[in-house]
């Protein structure tokens, strides 16, 4: 299915077309027919000779509802420019080329009405040069007459042609509906209708508002009248929700896959039109289905900032436009370049900003988001509209490269700092490095740790006794020194106490693993274990404590709590009678 919307000026014959076209009523309301104007957004379909659909989202004319006619095509692709002959251009004529120009609408055909009444060739002259200037560029141009009949074959072939040319839609991208209608059905309750642009719906989907960001679940689905389980994009759809009371939803909300959309209330966009300069303060920003008042703020010539009155699922590249209500007049089409910007707090921000923005266009790139981003999670970025396709450093976190180095270089300098001014202390908290480095997540420092250094209950440390304070690692070494060839005999506490080395000292060296405590003051090097082991099984077994410290020439101050650390360990197995055996 293709959508097409329709454009032109009040009473040039768009809902005469539609109807002919279709066979259709797309005034749907009493009131347009009694009043023989479009008020509303009206919706017709046809097969085309391809045998493809075409549907129409009929919009209305008068100035008064501009606003209802951007809501029906802001979300639609193609559209189908109508001028009357026997009135040729006219102000919404302009006004409603401009928004399609502003949309970036790139896809369109001219059908000249009433060609029954005058000769269509001035209007169409005059059309087709607008048009030429805007984003839709050379049309195909069709009289026509809805009343009599002629030319709608051409246009029909026309609408082929057009349709043919159509990018295809991603019927694998999320879902995000932007609502034009909804209402109330008896014994079925909230309908809402819209056009798919891109991805599938299937009845029993969880779907997200916009608005709220509740859940919510799709009960039925319809497509040109017709109950579906699964819609594939392009498609009119209307949507059938459990348990969603109407008031919750309207014209510019819009419905989402899940977790895959940033809704913001800050933008940066750039400007097409209006310099950003001369831009009023205050503007209405319609995309989609929506609109909303924003605060503008300019930031480079043709750049600027805008804050919307509520939020919006809003992605990067996302065409909208700015539009004067009280002047008529489509200030701007916007592109967006950023739906998450930084703030704009320090002085001489503004200008820095305006400088990235020149160069941004609003195609998403992944390597300048992470440049200018620095760390982000992958999900945010895709919620953004950024495709993501490098690996995360931690966790779903990317990095940009370069400053994910800078940070490992600063995280080693911590370590090291901390270890000069709490040399006691056995390396640095994790969440101490996290705050000081600014992380926004304790996996990331834990990513950034690299040999030599190593993460140890909680904290940073390095492994090696080097990193030891400097008075302790010279003790440790002369105890080596002193030991190496006795390694079952334990320094005696005044020579520790002469070496320097307390209760604190001691700890931090076990700690690090550079000495092996078996009790108070009671240390051996951290290596001797083994050693002991293969001495023990060397004798008869089982063995007593005295024939232990023996064989390993110690005193009953080592050999007692050593022979009770083996046991602990599984090494040695202590009888009903104190003997003791090696295991295994
Ligand atoms: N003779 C003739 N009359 C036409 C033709 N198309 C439309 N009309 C008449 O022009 C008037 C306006 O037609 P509509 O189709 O309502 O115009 P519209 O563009 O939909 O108007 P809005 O929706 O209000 O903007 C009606 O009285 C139609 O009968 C045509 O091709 N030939
Ligand atoms: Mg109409």
């Amino acid at each position: 299915m293709w959508v097409v919307a329709t454009a032109g000026h009040v009473d040039h014959g768009k809902s005469t077309l539609v109807r002919a076209l279709t066979g259709m009523e797309p005034d749907r309301w009493a009131e347009e027919r009694r009043r023989g104007m479009t008020i509303d957004l009206g919706f017709a379909w046809t097969a085309l000779p391809s045998g493809g659909t075409v549907a129409f989202v009929d919009v209305p004319g008068h100035e008064r509802f501009v606003p209802n006619m951007l809501a029906g095509v802001g979300p639609v692709p193609a559209a189908l420019v109508v001028v009357a002959a026997d009135e040729g251009w006219m102000p919404q004529s302009a006004e409603h080329l401009a928004a399609l120009d502003a949309l970036g609408v790139a896809y369109g055909l001219l059908a000249v009405t009433r060609a029954d009444l005058a000769d269509p060739g001035p209007a169409m002259a005059r059309a087709l040069t607008e048009i030429a200037a805007t984003s839709l560029g050379a049309v195909e141009a069709v009289p026509v007459s809805g009343v009599t009949g002629a030319g709608l074959p051409e246009l029909r072939a026309a609408l082929d042609r057009l349709a043919a040319r159509l990018p295809a839609p991603d019927v694998d991208g999320p879902v995000r509906l932007w609502v034009d209608r909804s209402f109330t059905i008896r014994g079925s309750g909230t309908v809402v209708t819209g056009t798919l642009g891109g991805g599938r719906l299937r009845v029993g989907d969880e779907l997200e508002l916009a608005g709220t960001g509740e859940t919510v679940r799709v009960r039925g689905l319809q497509s040109l009248g017709v109950p579906t389980p699964e819609v594939s994009a392009v498609a009119r759809v209307a949507v059938n929700l459990r348990g969603t009371p109407r008031e919750r939803l309207a014209r510019g909300d819009a419905l989402l896959s899940p977790g895959r959309f940033h809704r913001t209330d800050l933008v940066d966009v750039r400007v097409a039109g209006d310099p950003a300069a001369d831009l009023p303060a205050a503007l209405t920003l319609h995309v989609g289905s929506a609109a909303v008042p924003v605060r503008v703020r300019p930031l480079g010539p043709d750049t600027a900032r805008l804050r919307l009155a509520r939020p919006l699922p809003l992605l990067i590249g996302d065409r909208a436009l700015l539009r004067d209500p009280g002047r008529h007049h489509v200030a701007g089409g916007v592109t967006l370049l950023d739906v998450a910007p930084p703030p704009l707090a320090r002085r001489g921000a503004a200008a820095a900003r305006a400088a990235v923005l020149a160069a941004l266009d609003g195609r998403p790139d992944l390597a300048g988001e992470l440049r200018r981003r620095r760390l982000v999670r992958a999900a945010d970025l895709t919620r953004m509209g950024v495709p993501v396709d490098a690996r995360p450093v931690a966790g779903d976190w990317l990095a940009d490269p370069g400053h994910w180095e800078r940070t490992g270089a600063r995280l080693a300098e911590e370590v090291a700092r901390h270890a000069r001014e709490h040399p006691l202390e056995p390396g640095i908290p994790v969440e101490t490095l996290r705050q000081r480095l600014a992380l926004p997540d304790r996996a990331l420092v834990e990513a950034l740790v690299r040999p030599p250094l190593r993460v140890r209950g909680g904290r940073v440390t390095a492994s090696t006794v080097d990193a030891l304070p400097e008075p302790v690692a010279r003790a440790v070494q002369r105890i080596r020194a002193e030991f190496g060839d006795r390694p079952f005999r334990a320094p005696e506490a005044d020579r520790l106490a002469d070496l320097g080395l307390g209760p604190r000292e001691i700890g931090a060296a076990v700690r690090a693993g550079a000495l092996l405590r078996l009790a108070d003051n009671v240390v051996l090097l951290p290596d001797v274990l083994d050693e002991a082991v293969r001495v023990l099984a060397g004798l008869p077994q089982p063995f007593t404590l005295s024939a232990a410290r023996q064989a390993l020439d110690t005193t009953r101050r080592v050999a007692v709590p050593l022979l009770e650390l083996l046991d602990r360990r599984g090494a040695t197995r202590r009888l009903p009678d104190d003997a003791r055996i090696v295991v295994g």
